[in-house]
């Protein structure tokens, strides 16, 4: 970890309370810590947003693999952006439905429009795209 920087912070009562109930609430050991998870997201997003260097995110499908096609189609997709796929879990959750996590890596832009892809194939009941970071420009 790099050095550590204390700094003060002002801020309104109500919105201070506010923010110590999220804190309870989410279970932070101290406001320290809940600011540098806000800090992160902010730096995240921004990675997101800036779209000029390689991300990694999570994307869940759950599907019918009774849907005609629908299994080949989703692998055909898969496959015409196989360099952004790291890894990929396939769950037969119930006699109909699967769940697949595809984990990616490589530009924001490019992930997203596979994400849309897949989560727009009309068999796909749900799906979620969790966009996180590689994690090398964060402490
Ligand atoms: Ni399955």
């Amino acid at each position: 970890m790099t050095d550590l920087v204390r700094f003060g912070v002002s801020m309104d009562t109500e919105l201070l309370a506010a923010f110590d109930a999220l804190i309870r609430r989410k279970g932070y050991a101290n406001r320290s810590e809940a600011i540098r998870d806000l800090v992160r997201d902010v730096l995240i997003k921004t990675e997101w947003e800036s779209d000029d260097g390689p991300t990694a995110a999570a994307l869940c499908l759950v599907y019918d693999h009774h849907v005609p096609d629908l299994t080949e189609r989703l692998t055909r997709i898969q496959h015409d952006s196989g360099e952004l796929i790291v890894s990929t879990l396939h769950v037969h959750l119930t006699h109909r439905d699967c769940l697949e996590v595809i984990v990616l890596k490589g530009l924001p832009s490019r992930i997203r429009a596979l994400a849309d892809r897949l989560l727009t194939d009309r068999g796909v009941k749900h799906g979620q795209l969790v966009m996180t970071t590689t994690g090398q420009h964060l402490a």
